[in-house]
């Protein structure tokens, strides 16, 4: 296949249509590719023919953490807490649906890369989050070499607080600190996506976006693109469960960070130490086939260096000093 754009995830490209007949795809990756290309998001049934047994012995250990009594309906199941992150490190269910073969072979064809499994976060009721996009928390360059798939483990009622998204929002722009005029590094936040909020919510608006919402049955996912506004929808009874585990999936050969806490065009990036799940090695942050060093704070005094040679030759070696 001839890419003139490898930089850029294969459903997510503009060259889309004329790459897709290329790639190999069953009539379902066909489907699928073609659901992401155009909404953002894509549903399919979780492959894996032990998920219903998974999810119950998932429920019954994360029950108890959560403070979730799973034999009383009409108990009020939003008092704890609302989410484990990276069960996987000691639930191994958690751990086999983030790192399901399926997942991530389908992933690698999407999007042209090899896709690692990073991070799990496991819920028992609704989040009720803001529409929010995932770059703000996980970034990459290049950019948009990032999904979430969220499972749901049960079957998901309006009144649960469901997975809503603004379907073809992964095509706006994506919102950064360059954009919303602000610095990001060393910069302390109770959320990194507090930044994007307003710029989010004005772009919802500017569009007239409806949400869509994800009425899930259990063993169905959605796989969502990094740029896709979502969130979860008000939980109006609380005596409902809406159990969930999302997984975060980054890709081969990106540096991967935080924008909250970087400023990109000064090469002041928070970059992450990631562990993959499925196999438990470090993916270093890398730049065209290169490792990256972590760097310290190169200014004080506010005046950026003039890139010379492109942006993009001048942030490797300022990343790789
Ligand atoms: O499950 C939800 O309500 C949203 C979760 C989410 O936004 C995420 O994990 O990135
Ligand atoms: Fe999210």
């Amino acid at each position: 296949m001839n890419n003139p754009l490898p930089g850029v995830p294969l459903i997510e490209s503009p060259l889309f249509p004329s790459l897709a007949p290329s790639l190999g795809l069953t009539a379902e990756e066909w489907r699928i590719a073609t659901d992401l290309h155009r909404d953002g998001f894509a549903v399919l049934d979780f492959p894996d023919d032990q998920i219903g047994a998974r999810i119950e012995r998932i429920r019954r250990n994360l029950a108890p953490r959560f403070g979730v009594d799973l034999d009383n309906p009409e108990a009020d199941k939003t008092t704890g807490e609302r989410r484990i992150q990276d069960a996987w490190k000691f639930d191994d269910d958690v751990r086999a649906i983030a790192a399901n073969d399926g997942i991530l072979d389908l992933l690698g064809k999407l999007y042209g890369r090899r896709s690692f499994p990073f991070q799990t976060l496991n819920f028992p009721v609704g989040t009720q989050q803001d529409a929010h996009a995932d770059t703000a928390h996980f970034s990459s360059i290049p950019e948009r070499f990032m999904c979430g798939v969220w499972l749901a483990m049960e079957d998901i009622s309006a009144q649960a607080g469901p997975l809503f998204y603004l379907a073809g929002s992964h095509r706006w722009p994506i919102v950064n600190n360059t954009m919303v005029g602000r610095r990001g590094f060393g910069n302390a936040l109770n959320s990194a996506q507090d930044p994007y909020g307003p710029a989010w919510a004005a772009l919802q608006n500017a569009h007239g976006a409806e949400a869509g919402t994800f009425l899930a049955r259990k063993g169905q996912a959605l796989i969502w693109c990094a740029n896709l506004l979502h969130g979860g929808s008000l939980q109006t009874d609380p005596r409902l469960t809406r159990w969930s585990q999302v997984t975060h999936y980054y890709f081969d050969d990106c540096i991967y960070y935080t924008p909250a806490f970087s400023d990109e065009p000064l090469g002041r990036l928070d970059l992450r130490n990631l562990i993959a799940i499925n196999d438990e090695r470090a993916r270093p942050n890398m730049y065209l086939g290169e490792p990256v060093e972590r760097h310290a704070p190169v200014s004080n005094t506010g005046h950026a260096e003039k890139p010379r040679g492109g942006i993009a030759r001048w942030l490797a070696k300022r990343l790789s000093r």
